[in-house]
């Protein structure tokens, strides 16, 4: 419970946005056998789409409808205190014009808006704090398996890049659980960002995490209720709208607001907080649906004076 943390532990609730060229793809793959494989922000992997064929996607990724106000506007009457945007997901693309690779939306799926920025500006206008979710496992660089160390030093310099560019409040790290990612290297990353920005909020991927391996899985872990850590440990639950993290066009079963609402009230009763999920589609557009329930929490929050 440091002064560093406060705002977060008090936000309780924020947005969690995931967005990339998985989102294109709309969670469906037609293999060459006439097949459909489906997933949704792992599809590249999981549909084992070839890079070349993945690459050609993301070139016609084209987010022309993400309308940064509109999304912080949402989280605003949702009573959403932060927002947390995946600026670059396990298959690697970087949602930022960055200089280190040219796997980005800018370079390569010529988009010239700065999403990161415009989200920035419009959370920050409305009160919302900015944050980035960042996958330390990329699939799609090649140093990853070739040259561990050359890739660990773009990582960082990606990292730099993000945090003097856009001051993002929180970094959420994931896709720590990787051989070539030690300990050490999550605690020298994390004291290089702490020097570029103190007050940074770092989770706890980014070296470990809270779930370890075990001879058993714990039910909670799929209802996205984490069991309540011990006292005074700083936690938060990350819960998505409907089944999936990433926008398909099969998952339309958005959990109502009701449902929604008791996740939240348990967790934040418990001294959590709650990252809520949305997933926008292929051209930007947070789907109706997921609307519709955040802004039914939001009614009920105000109607018990608490937002
Ligand atoms: C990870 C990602 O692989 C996934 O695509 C999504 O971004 C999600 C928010 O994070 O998935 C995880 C990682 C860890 C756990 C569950 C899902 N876990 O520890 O229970």
């Amino acid at each position: 419970t440091s002064p560093r943390t406060q705002w977060w532990r008090d936000a309780k609730f924020g947005m969690f946005v995931h967005f990339g060229p998985y989102s294109w793809w709309g969670g469906e793959y037609r293999r060459v056998d006439g097949t459909l494989c489906t997933d949704a922000e792992w599809i590249k992997l999981r549909c084992e789409i070839p890079w070349p064929e993945y690459e050609a996607a993301a070139r016609k990724f084209n987010p022309s409808r993400f309308d940064a106000d509109e999304i912080a506007r949402l989280a605003a009457d949702a009573g959403q205190k932060y927002v947390v945007i995946t600026s670059k997901h396990h298959d690697g693309f970087a949602m930022w014009p960055t200089r280190t690779t040219s796997w980005n939306l800018r370079d390569h799926a010529g988009f010239q808006r700065d999403l990161l920025a415009e989200l920035k500006r419009a959370s920050e206008r409305r009160g919302i704090r900015f944050g980035l979710y960042y996958s330390i496992n990329d699939w799609h660089d090649p140093d990853v398996a070739g040259d561990p160390a050359v890739y660990k030093q773009r990582l960082r310099e990606q990292l730099r890049e993000l945090v003097t560019t856009y001051r993002p409040a929180t970094l959420w790290f994931d896709g720590q659980g990787q051989s070539w990612w030690t300990l050490r290297d999550g605690d020298e990353l994390q004291t290089y960002l702490r020097s570029l920005d103190p007050a940074l909020i770092i989770n706890d991927r980014v070296t470990k995490s809270r779930f370890v391996d075990g001879d058993h899985e714990t039910p909670e872990r799929h209802q996205n209720i984490p069991q309540a850590p011990l006292d005074a440990v700083a936690w938060e639950a990350c819960v998505t709208t409907s089944n999936r993290w990433g926008w398909t066009r099969y998952d339309t079963a958005f959990k109502p607001s009701s449902q929604l609402t008791r996740f939240l009230t348990d967790i934040a009763g418990r001294g959590g907080n709650m990252l809520l999920n949305v997933g926008p589609d292929d051209l930007g557009r947070i789907p109706a649906g997921a609307q519709q329930s955040l802004r039914g929490v939001g009614e009920w929050l105000r109607s018990h004076g608490q937002a």
